[in-house]
């Protein structure tokens, strides 16, 4: 444990003109929260807040590096199969309560999809869908408002939960005014708890739409009161009545609530975002200010589809540390919504040094992924010191996988973004979500997620493949080991043995010739450490068209017979085996030629051949990445080329990959005879 005494902020807010400061005020009360409810437990003496630095009692975090039994976690691998399961566990007893299941998410009705000119002559296209989440009548519907710009490619997206209606968000007169009950609010629905048109737009300065798009991004939102209406007798008609979940008020410790289910939410709304051709399913990037910063992270954390997440000012019981005790503290939070938490939190109230976890364990459960942590300077409520000190405490987790997080453990001035995968602001001003916000996480995952700017990982060029149509023309430099079979020299492929191949050759393809014991694989010629790959191929429906990429013969990128299977597993194409299943299935169906391009980076090893640094597999399947810089380590598959069918020239191969890092491609025979045809690598960097 270390511990952590309260420091002097770098600079003092700084003071908005009073105007702006009035306006500022109104915005955010107009598209605020709802106020908070009588306390359930008033009767209970409530301490004044602490704003005072000199104030702030000195505490210890509870280390992160750990696994359950309090042994160090040193590794990434450790890190993601021992100590995050552990910690999530924990989040899940003390805070969110349990993570809800999966359910089917279908469009109810028809998805409307519009072209629309935003202003300043934005062209777009409006997608509304009403999608019912879970296959019984009582399944609750949520309503999505998706904008997407003009674009070639498949489009990043920001996803957001909303406080007052999707209609709130912007003035365009074609959004569906909710229909779901929304809190008195003095200017958004001074009338009552329904929308009416008078709310159009309200809240339209939380969700720059126009700019977004105009920076590449699609802009995806929903009504978080369509899932758990935000108030304390909320759950009986909320989405956890639906799952079956207990009512009432004696609720067992670790019953998730209202938080647990708009992150349950959120990650059902992802079901379907992935499922739209125009949408990059590798890059959802989910969002959330304030009570929804809370619910976003716990999404973000939970669902590790969501390829960046953003809190902002989610303050306590979010982002910020609940042992250091400034601003909102959880007797505070669970006092005025009793219906957030699971109660094992409020049970902490007044005593958080005997939490288990606190919440830089929640930030970290974004790692590798990349982290947007912003505050408000005059946001003192929700702590932004503490917000930013959760982000300081979480880093090491980021430098497990070799990546800077925040890169400093000094509190920036106002107006300063920083960071590397861990990236964070404070602004100046109050409690809100505006432009300024929007535009600094944009900005990020430009760098993390799009390589725009940012050179790529180890200085390589951006990977962009191109992957139609096919067959596709080998870039300069490119090494081809089998074109369409009308080359002079044979294909730059050996046996197992070293010796000539036995798959033959049939209309311009290289064929599997299937062998005994699903082992007359072929390994290339050509030796690389980093290297891309670009493989075309068909599969046949035999044998499940398995077959396979082994890269060095130790990681497999799968190919097999998987088109139409709605959740991709390890075996199906897309899949890194043994480490990551597909993002999407992008599979043809067989009969089909098909294309990979995969950035490998190889891990690198020391003189006695363990693995020093992991390597990483970004790959594309057909115009879609199902692989986005996964990392890996030793190799997972008992069936590699190395175990299984061994022969003296691999185990000489692998001699040579433990000694020198650089390897062969295998391609894989698995009783399927899949054709290939334009194989070629690109080695990056030294060979
Ligand atoms: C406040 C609450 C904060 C924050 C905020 C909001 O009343 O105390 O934790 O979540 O609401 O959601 O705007």
């Amino acid at each position: 444990m270390g511990t952590i005494t309260a420091m002097q902020p770098p600079s003092a807010p700084r003071p908005l003109p009073i105007l702006l400061r009035l306006a500022t005020v109104a915005l955010a009360i107009a598209c605020g929260p709802t106020p908070a409810p009588t306390p359930a437990n008033a009767a209970e003496p409530k301490t004044p807040a602490i704003y005072d630095e000199a104030a702030v009692p000195p505490y210890a975090l509870p280390e992160l590096l750990v696994g359950p039994d309090g042994a160090a976690i040193t590794t990434a691998d450790d890190w993601l199969e021992i100590a995050r399961p552990h910690h999530l566990e924990t989040l899940e007893r003390f805070i969110y309560g349990r993570r809800l299941p999966e359910v089917p998410v279908t469009p109810f009705g028809e998805v409307e999809r519009t072209p629309v000119t935003l202003p300043g002559d934005v062209p777009a296209v409006r997608v509304q869908a009403r999608l019912r989440l879970g296959a019984t009548p009582a399944a609750p519907t949520v309503d999505v408002l998706l904008y997407l710009p003009k674009a070639t490619q498949p489009v990043p997206v920001f996803l957001e939960l909303n406080f007052q209606g999707n209609h709130a968000q912007h003035p365009d007169r074609g959004i569906r005014l909710t229909t779901s009950w929304l809190p008195r609010n003095p200017r958004v629905n001074p009338d009552g708890n329904q929308a009416t048109d008078a709310s159009r737009g309200a809240c339209t300065h939380r969700w720059p739409v126009e700019q977004m798009l105009s920076r590449g991004y699609g802009m995806a939102t929903a009504y978080y009161g369509d899932i758990y209406a935000d108030r304390p007798d909320g759950r009986a008609a909320s989405a956890l009545a639906a799952l079956g979940r207990p009512l009432g008020t004696d609720l067992p410790a670790d019953e998730p609530n209202a938080i647990a289910a708009w992150a349950w939410g959120l990650s059902r709304i992802l079901d379907w975002l992935v499922t739209l051709p125009e949408v990059d399913p590798t890059k959802v990037i989910v969002v959330g200010h304030s009570r929804l910063g809370k619910a976003a992270l716990w999404a973000g954390g939970c669902d590790e589809r969501f390829a960046m997440v953003v809190s902002n000012e989610s303050g306590c019981g979010g982002a910020a540390l609940s042992r250091r005790i400034f601003g909102e503290t959880v007797a505070d939070i669970t006092r005025s919504f009793p219906h957030w938490f699971c109660p094992a939190f409020a049970a902490h109230a007044n005593r958080e040094a005997d939490l288990p976890c606190d919440q830089h364990t929640l930030l970290a459960l974004v790692a590798p992924r990349p982290l947007y942590v912003s505050s408000a300077a005059a946001d003192r409520w929700a702590d932004p010191r503490g917000e930013f000190l959760a982000a300081v405490a979480a880093e090491p987790v980021w430098k497990l996988f070799g990546l800077t997080g925040l890169g400093t453990d000094q509190w920036p001035p106002i107006d300063t973004p920083i960071g590397k995968t861990i990236g964070y602001h404070v602004r100046s001003g109050g409690h809100d979500l505006i432009d300024y916000d929007w535009q600094r996480f944009a900005d990020f995952a430009d760098h993390t997620l799009r390589d725009k700017a940012a050179p790529a990982a180890d200085g390589y060029p951006a990977f962009l493949p191109v992957q139609a149509p096919l067959p596709v023309k080998p870039p300069p430099g490119a090494i081809l080991l089998f074109g369409d079979g009308t080359e002079a020299k044979p294909p730059k492929f050996t046996s197992m043995t070293g010796g000539p191949i036995n798959w033959p050759i049939r209309d311009g393809a290289l064929v599997v010739q299937p062998g005994q014991n699903r082992t007359n694989h072929i390994l290339s010629t050509v030796t690389f450490r980093d290297a891309d790959i670009h493989v075309e191929f068909m599969v046949s429906p035999v044998a499940k068209g398995n077959s396979g990429l082994y890269i060095h013969g130790h990681y497999e990128l799968q190919i097999q017979d998987s088109f139409g299977k709605p959740l991709p597993d390890e075996h199906d194409q897309g899949s890194l085996y043994r480490y990551a299943t597909a993002a999407t299935n992008a599979a043809r169906p067989a009969g089909e030629w098909q294309v990979y391009d995969v950035r490998f980076i190889a891990p690198r090893r020391d003189a006695g051949g363990t693995i020093v640094k992991h390597g990483s597999i970004t790959a594309w399947l057909n115009g879609a990445c199902v692989q986005n810089g996964t990392v890996f380590t030793d190799p997972r598959s008992p069936h590699t080329p190395y175990k299984y069918g061994v022969t003296d020239h691999v185990q000489g191969v692998e001699k040579r990959i433990l000694e020198t890092g650089t390897g062969p491609l295998f391609l894989q025979e698995h009783d399927s005879p899949t054709r290939f045809r334009n194989v070629w690598v690109l080695p990056l960097g030294p060979r």
